[in-house]
């Protein structure tokens, strides 16, 4: 018999009832210090009939914040919140990782202890305006990382991994994509380093290898994935051959045993145009499972899976509408529309409110 969406699959040691994966989604209601609250487990209970939910993501330090009413992932307070959410998700049969996350350059001082610049590989200022609390603000030219600070950037994704396995998580998602910091590393774009970590496609991946094998070493690599965008502009970002950089990102993911790879295929955000870039040559190069990730729908999504072309297939601003998504798909029943002016902070509307069947 052929896989479909609703067939059970295993990434790494995380045991799915089905394919359809929750994305990430930012959404800006956590409460303060970054700590999750009451509505925040009500809206991931809601979707854990998910066969996997990936977090929100989630600041590993307080440099990692770039915008207004992040959850973070590094206190014992932001602990304790997240555990009432893994407790809420697996008492519904559900499974949860949590997505770790440092946004670089794309903050704002306002949004940063003392008032501190953000942080990149290189001082170049992204085009555009950070969403703060005083509202849309132009970004600043950021700090480029010195050498010596790299490894406790690495370390802040360790802690903050053990973190997440504290808060009862079923694993971690690395987010190495849409123009964060990894992904800034990565992309030549956003990488001018003349250093080890700088130039070459194996320079410009050092940071998240690092950082993955940080990761795996505290969670484990059955439990550990790792989410990537390569040709997503958002954020102000490029690369002069992505095919290249990410074929061997994957290559050389492959050697974690890592429980998944997660692909943004295309641009997200209002992206604009992207490059043409083979998503199928790219799964080649990776040894494990594959969440494919972008504008599929029920029938894209099954047909990935019965090409395998992919493994699991991640629905974002469906999941945002149809807390019951997977229910739907079953029975082909409709789908709510998303109201997009709810997206980003607010409180229960258009966030729990959503009806099930
Ligand atoms: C939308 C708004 C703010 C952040 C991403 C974490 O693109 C995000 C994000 C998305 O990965």
């Amino acid at each position: 018999m052929t896989s479909d969406l609703f067939s059970p699959v295993s990434l790494g040691s995380i045991n799915l009832k089905n394919r359809i994966i929750m994305a990430p989604l930012t959404r800006n209601r956590a409460g303060e210090h970054g700590v999750p609250q009451d509505i925040n487990v009500k809206y991931y209970e809601q979707r854990a009939s998910a066969g996997l939910i990936v977090t929100e993501a989630t600041p590993i330090s307080a440099m990692g914040h770039g915008y207004p009413a992040l959850p973070g992932i590094y206190t014992e307070e932001q602990v304790a919140g997240w555990k009432k959410i893994t407790d809420a998700v697996h008492a519904k049969g559900g499974k949860i990782v949590l997505q770790l996350w440092h946004v670089g350059r794309i903050s704002h001082p306002s949004l940063l202890p003392n008032n501190e610049l953000p942080v990149a590989p290189s001082a170049i200022k992204p085009a555009g305006q950070a969403f703060t609390y005083q509202g849309l603000v132009d970004y600043v030219t950021p700090r480029a990382l010195g050498l010596e600070e790299i490894p406790g950037i690495v370390g802040e994704y360790a802690y903050a991994a053990k973190c997440a396995m504290d808060a009862g998580f079923d694993g971690v998602e690395i987010h190495a994509a849409n123009g964060y910091l990894l992904d800034q590393f990565l992309r030549d774009g956003t990488n001018k380093r003349n250093d080890p970590y700088g130039g070459s496609i194996e320079n410009r991946s050092r940071l998240l290898l690092e950082v993955t094998s940080a990761v795996v070493d505290v969670v484990g690599s059955d439990k550990a994935g790792v989410r990537i965008s390569p040709v997503n502009p958002f954020n102000d970002m490029k690369d002069s051959n992505p095919q290249a950089l990410f074929n061997y990102v994957a290559d050389a993911l492959s050697k974690f045993n890592l429980a998944y790879l997660h692909v943004v295929e295309g641009g997200i955000h209002g992206g604009g145009d992207f490059e043409p870039f083979d998503f199928v040559a790219l799964r080649k190069h990776f040894n494990g499972p594959y969440i494919a990730n972008l504008g599929y729908d029920k029938t894209t999504g099954n047909t990935a899976i019965a090409k395998g072309d992919a493994d699991a297939v991640a629905y974002g601003v469906p999941f945002i509408a149809n807390p019951d998504l997977v229910q739907r798909y079953k029975i082909d029943a409709p789908l709510n529309q998303a109201d997009e002016s709810t997206f980003y902070g607010g409180t229960e509307k258009g966030y729990t409110d959503y009806p099930t069947l």
